[in-house]
């Protein structure tokens, strides 16, 4: 899928994250993944476009990426991004969201925003979520590269008065496609505008803490024949798994266990009133 392991030190991209915000994988998918993904993806646009101005009105998003396909349960799962997502939430951690970001020629500048302001805990705190946004075309200054506040992660409340002082900070994270940058949830970033006349591929996986409710309802999202195919790693990433004690448990048996071909849920086995 990418560089050999051995290359790559989740200890020194954490630093880099701690540090600025966010880190760059330079070779996070090859030449072979990087065309699978975009025949994965191909199928699902030409369909809709956003439906407001955060999802982006010349945009279309791709949903339940994971779900569309092998090769995104791999990316999913890959050990270099779970290694250093580990180093950020507790083990136990969900996917939250998988898409694929398609900017069209003439988009908006995105709203800048923290992609985990939605769990309404104040800041400055340590991230809740742990997102990565892989291009699948070159990103430039020009076709919509993500914008970034460096630094915008050990910030206080993202609020109207946060927002000048990020406008005036934001650059683009300009890369190749096959690169991805990876940043907590708590760092201020938006789509990019394209001004260029091609659009912009990318895909963005979102990670959360184990505790914490997920973006995507993966559960009714992914019909479980399709689930029951999957690895056991991308099965538990998807909330096939339980946080210590028992969050996450199907009336007290473990989630997997509906993936056994004898198992009736109790509440259909048993009598009801
Ligand atoms: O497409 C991008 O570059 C970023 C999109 C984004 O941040 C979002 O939709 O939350």
């Amino acid at each position: 899928m990418g560089q050999a392991d051995s290359a790559f030190s989740a200890e020194s991209h954490a630093a880099n994250i701690n540090r600025d915000g966010f880190t760059i994988i330079g070779d996070f998918l090859d030449a072979a993944t990087l065309a699978e993904v975009r025949a994965g993806v191909a199928p699902h646009l030409g369909r809709h476009r956003g439906r407001n101005a955060f999802e982006g009105f010349t945009t279309e998003r791709v949903y339940t990426l994971v779900g569309r396909g092998k090769v995104f349960e791999c990316i999913a799962q890959e050990p270099r991004l779970l290694a250093l997502i580990g180093r950020f939430l507790a083990p136990n951690f969900l996917l939250s969201a998988a898409q694929a970001i398609q900017i069209h020629p003439g988009e908006a500048e995105q709203g800048l925003h923290s992609d985990d302001s939605f769990y309404k805990v104040p800041r400055p705190r340590p991230p809740l979520s742990v997102s990565m946004i892989c291009a699948i075309d070159d990103f430039t200054q020009e076709n919509g590269a993500t914008m970034i506040v460096p630094g915008s992660h050990t910030w206080g409340p993202v609020d109207q008065g946060a927002l000048p002082k990020a406008q005036a900070e934001k650059r683009p994270v300009v890369m190749k496609a096959g690169s991805c940058i990876v940043f907590p949830g708590t760092l201020i970033h938006g789509g990019g505008a394209n001004r260029s006349n091609a659009p912009r591929l990318a895909i963005t996986y979102q990670y959360c803490e184990g505790w914490l409710r997920q973006q995507e309802n993966f559960f009714l999202a992914i019909p479980r024949d399709i689930a029951k195919t999957m690895p056991p790693r991308v099965r538990e990433l998807l909330g096939y798994s339980i946080w210590p004690s028992f969050m996450g448990m199907v009336t007290a048996y473990h989630p997997e266990r509906i993936f056994d071909d004898d198992f009736v849920p109790p509440v259909a086995a048993e009598p009801r009133n």
